[in-house]
């Protein structure tokens, strides 16, 4: 199986593997998803197959500091600040929680979150995270394949997208009293980019649950696409036959597009997208055609323009 493959591991080249303890130490999350042995394998992939994948003249990658990566987040339901989601998530209810799965499927569902996961092992993929406002990080995910997770209620031959939205509880997010995105947060994925075994559903990251400003408790990552792709606080996922409005294309058509593949050669209509700033870095980097996954992804867009597909 392919993620299994430590030569087509999905990891990102890292020298120093700087949390490593710590994920040792939080052994009982792990196993309380049912993925202690798949974890720890996953582990000993990661760190041999970082040395594999380094390319010469691109920087080595470190995790991002996990203080970083939780506190400097876009969850527009909690504000548009930064630091808003850290500050107010927390009175997200995440638990119970479900998920609806319908649309272009044999076996449409609301499964509950716990059902949804007890399914699959969870595995950790370390992924870079660029977002489309010229800033990255490196995250260590833990989740499951979502092509796994959607098999199992049976596309049928019409299914062509999938559609994903978020919570949509005005109570619980103060961010979502203001009109900037039409609410519920909505996001979408072609059929193959859904499939495709790189697009993880993460339940967690740094080895513990997903903290509510990072999307919990089921969040999508597709890491070749800018992070506004990657929706969180998932509650619906509907198979379609045709290509689904998405809230920032909505919002914004000329500058959000459907297929946001990050793309140097691509500007924002309000900045250039050829460097980045990795957060916890001082210089900018080369930002990465797919984000530094174009020989897992590039086939998917074949024969596409992706600056008019941008
Ligand atoms: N529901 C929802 N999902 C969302 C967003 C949002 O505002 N609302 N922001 C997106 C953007 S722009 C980015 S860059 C990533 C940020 O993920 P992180 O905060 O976990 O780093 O989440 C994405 N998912
Ligand atoms: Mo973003």
């Amino acid at each position: 199986m392919l993620i299994r493959d430590s030569k087509s591991l999905p990891i990102v080249p890292s020298g120093e593997i700087t949390s490593r303890d710590a994920y040792l130490e939080r052994r009982a999350f792990l196993r309380a998803l049912g993925g202690a042995g798949a974890a720890g394998a996953a582990l000993a992939l990661g760190v041999a197959g970082c040395r594999q994948e380094a390319t010469a003249g691109v920087p080595e990658d470190t995790i991002t500091d996990r203080d970083d990566a939780t506190r400097y987040n876009n969850f527009y339901e909690f504000g548009l600040g930064k630091e808003d989601p850290s500050r107010y998530a927390h009175q997200m209810r995440t638990s119970p929680w479900s998920v609806q799965i319908e649309g272009e499927v044999a076996r449409p569902a609301t499964v509950a979150i716990e059902d949804l996961l007890s399914h699959h092992q969870p595995e950790e993929r370390v992924y870079r995270l660029r977002c489309v406002e010229a800033w990255s990080m490196v995250i260590p995910w833990l989740g499951i394949p979502l092509g796994d997770v959607l098999a199992r209620f049976e596309p049928t031959s019409r299914a062509k997208f999938v559609e994903f939205e978020t919570l949509y509880a005005p109570e619980q997010m103060p961010g979502t009293r203001r009109a900037v995105l039409d609410w519920p947060y909505r996001e979408g994925l072609r059929i193959d980019e859904a499939m495709h075994p790189l697009t993880l559903l993460a339940v967690g990251m740094y080895g513990d649950p997903l903290p509510n400003q990072n999307g919990a408790p089921l969040r999508l990552v597709v890491p070749w696409k800018y992070g506004f792709k990657s929706i969180k606080s998932i509650v619906r996922i509907r198979l379609r036959e045709d290509q689904p409005e998405t809230a920032w294309n909505q919002a914004q058509p000329r500058e959000y597009g459907f297929y946001a593949n990050v793309n140097p050669e691509v500007d924002h209509p309000r900045w250039s997208q050829r460097r980045e700033r990795r957060i916890g870095e001082f210089r900018r980097r080369e930002t990465l055609p797919f984000n530094g996954y174009a020989e897992q992804v590039a086939s998917l867009y074949t024969g596409m323009d992706l600056a008019k597909h941008f």
